[in-house]
């Protein structure tokens, strides 16, 4: 207490252990065939980007190989692969998407 004798009281602050759970980086590769437009077109429809957020980083991946395009739990972001993996196939492009934990 704010007494001057001091605690004698027993301490009752305990600490509740909160687990968070781990985040998943979804990333975006580069390859030579896909067209440029389907790339912006997935970031937007998948990651609810504006196109201008799109198109600029739909432009790193082109130039650095990679971007990570969000950050998800690890049910969404596997949500996130199997659509992009899907709408890639089905249009035939080679288009990769992966996840890994952050
Ligand atoms: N490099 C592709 C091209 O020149 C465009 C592209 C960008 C492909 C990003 C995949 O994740 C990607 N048409």
């Amino acid at each position: 207490g704010d007494d001057d004798g001091g605690d004698l009281g027993i301490a009752l602050e305990t600490r509740t252990r909160t687990k968070k759970p781990p985040l998943y980086k979804v990333m975006l590769l580069n390859d030579d065939y896909t067209p440029m437009e389907f790339v912006v077109l997935v970031l937007e429809r998948f990651f609810s980007m504006t196109h201008a957020q799109a198109f600029e980083i739909m432009l790193t991946v082109h130039k650095k190989g990679v971007a990570v395009v969000g950050v998800f739990s690890h049910e969404i972001a596997e949500t996130k692969v199997t659509q992009v993996m899907d709408l890639a196939q089905r249009h035939q492009h080679p288009l990769q998407c992966t996840m890994e934990k952050e």
